[in-house]
């Protein structure tokens, strides 16, 4: 017999995906099995996150009604990510990485520097205070995790295309590499496109704080058109590069492209 998951009360996740996959137009299935078939993907694409059985046969109703915006969303990268108001937050949020919130890197803002490596023009490394000197947006949009959750939040930095743009970054190369400072090493390759996409933000604050240790302090790139584990934490470097480094997660069958 196939193996059964259970990870919401009430609700297979497994049949969850199948379900949904039928009732999907083709060209849709097709793109959405190419991206790796997740709950996190379909939380994305249908705005219903998964807690209980009613909230599953609610998604699958919100899946049969696949419109436009889906469409758009789903066949084109450069599709923004639905924005929330402030009463929309949640709160707390939540912390996950692949350890306890005590194991999480303690980054002393005096030392780090953020490495600059690849296809730049310019590779000096970056002070947090120069960063910081950076103009800045904000924005509220929705992190999901593939673990089977989502939660809003508020996330304020430099959009990515910016910095780019400032270091001479030769923006036709596929990727930029992410590395972090986690004990046994997080990283994370960003496909240009999205690295490009007007909502990937460097992120120096949460809910306009500096960005607590829980979340990444000193900075994370906060991308709301990936999955959650797109969004690396605690970032060392980024390296614009046309080879395709793997990832902490990506090495572990998760789909690059997890997201859009
Ligand atoms: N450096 C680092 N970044 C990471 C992770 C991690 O373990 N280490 N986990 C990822 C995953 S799976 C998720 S869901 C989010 C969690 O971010 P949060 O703690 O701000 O909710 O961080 C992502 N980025
Ligand atoms: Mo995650």
């Amino acid at each position: 017999m196939a193996k059964r998951s259970f990870l919401i009360p009430g609700v297979d996740k497994r049949l969850l995906i199948k379900d949904s996959l039928k009732t999907m137009p083709d060209v849709t299935r097709r793109r959405f099995i190419a991206g790796g078939a997740s709950l996190g993907a379909l939380t994305l694409l249908t705005g219903c996150d998964v807690i209980d059985s009613s909230s599953a046969e609610n998604m699958l109703a919100q899946v049969s009604k696949f419109n436009d915006a889906v469409q758009a969303f789903i066949f084109n990268p450069d599709a923004l990510a639905p924005t929330f108001p402030e009463s929309a937050i949640t709160k707390p949020f939540p912390f996950n990485a692949y350890y306890d919130l005590d194991d999480a890197p303690d980054v002393s803002a005096a030392d780090w520097k953020l490495e600059v490596r690849g296809l730049v023009d310019n590779k000096k490394s970056w002070t947090l205070d120069e960063l910081y000197k950076l103009p800045q947006v904000s924005q509220i949009t929705r992190h999901i995790c593939v673990e089977g959750w989502s939660a809003i939040g508020s996330w304020t930095g430099t959009p990515l295309r910016d910095f780019l743009k400032l270091i001479g970054a030769d923006t036709r190369a596929k990727y930029v590499w992410f590395q972090c400072a986690d004990k046994d090493g997080y990283n994370s390759p960003l496909d240009m496109r999205t690295a490009l996409h007007p909502q990937t933000q460097m992120t120096f604050k949460y809910a306009g704080d500096i960005l607590p240790r829980a979340y990444g302090f000193p900075m994370k790139i906060r991308v709301p058109t990936k999955l959650g584990f797109k969004n690396p934490k605690y970032v060392v470097s980024m390296e614009v590069t046309n080879d395709y480094k793997g990832g902490y997660w990506e090495d572990q069958g998760y789909n690059s492209f997890s997201g859009s």
